[in-house]
């Protein structure tokens, strides 16, 4: 059935809902979870350059993780618009030691890749998520996710991040969107990733503009019918300094992060699984409280 058909949606799998990565099971049956982000790159929009160091970033990501982060996403390559590609060494040089560092403490760590290479070094190191924002463009990704069993976060982005924000269009962005992680799903799944390791997410920011972000956060129920657990990105991003903006606030990216919460507590309502964020601690307390509401409201109907 597909995700993009009005209606079409599968029910939630049948004895609760959970996320497989490689060894280990994420219960997503109680509060969303909260993906801590951990940029080690001297150009990410809001973050980079300050954990340019292995003890830098592993202090930052532990931090993350004691403040009720559920996984720390390890990023060495930037995707903000009009990026610099980096080379695969590099970004092995720069996420491989964090991430082994990370995983002797006990952390649970994705890394946000679109090189098999490096997600292979990754995983080697102890990775328990491949986060790919190119939705798995690279055969060689799909197949290292398959025979690794590492859980993955499937992204729509339309182009690439040096072209994306050029002119984006859609019809309907909502459907589109779907569509395309409906089919991403799928061929996942037949090339041998077992649905159970699948996190599909809309792409906050990549190749939309403010209106299509406005409407793909207020499309999450369509993404969650789907029945695969969804992730929402919307931290400190373009689109919320815009709104800020329109309400008299001009801000920089770091100064978001009420924003940022208000958008956690939107997408969780809406029944987001996890919530990609540059401060923990706002968005656990977000998650929390819109988490309870809705299991209050629930009660009562
Ligand atoms: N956003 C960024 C990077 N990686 N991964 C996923 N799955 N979803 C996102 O929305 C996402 C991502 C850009 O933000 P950053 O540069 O602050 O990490």
């Amino acid at each position: 059935m597909s995700l993009s058909e009005a209606g079409g949606y599968r029910l939630p799998p049948e004895g609760g809902s959970v996320w497989r990565i490689r060894d280990r099971v994420l219960d997503l049956s109680g509060h969303a979870l909260v993906m801590g982000i951990l940029n080690i790159t001297p150009d990410s929009f809001s973050d980079g350059g300050r954990y340019a160091t292995r003890d830098a970033a592993v202090a930052h990501g532990l931090k993350l993780w004691q403040q009720g982060a559920d996984i720390i996403d390890v990023g060495g390559e930037s995707t903000r618009p009009g990026a610099e590609p980096v080379a695969t060494d590099e970004e092995i040089g720069r996420v491989v030691p964090v991430i082994r560092d990370l995983v002797a403490l006990g952390v649970v760590v994705s890394v946000d890749t679109m090189k098999a290479g490096v997600a292979a070094a990754a995983i080697e190191a102890g990775a328990h998520i491949i986060n790919d924002v190119s939705g798995l463009a690279d055969p060689a990704m799909t197949d290292l996710c398959s025979e690794t069993g590492a859980g993955v976060v499937l992204m729509h982005m339309q182009g690439s991040p040096q072209t994306m924000q050029d002119d984006p269009t859609y019809g309907d962005v909502v459907a589109e969107v779907a569509e395309f992680l409906n089919e991403r799903v799928e061929s996942a799944v037949d090339a041998g990733i077992d649905r159970s390791r699948i996190c599909i997410d809309p792409g906050i920011g990549f190749g939309k503009t403010f209106e299509h972000n406005i409407e793909l956060l207020n499309g999450i129920d369509r993404f969650v019918g789907s029945g695969l657990p969804v992730l929402v990105g919307t931290s400190r991003k373009g689109f919320l300094g815009q709104i800020l903006r329109e309400a008299g606030y001009e801000t920089v990216a770091a100064e978001r992060d009420v924003a940022t919460a208000a958008t956690v507590a939107f997408a969780v309502a809406a029944g987001a699984a996890v919530v990609r964020v540059h401060n923990v601690g706002h968005a656990v307390q977000a998650a929390r409280v819109a988490g309870a509401m809705v299991r209050s409201s629930r009660r009562r109907k």
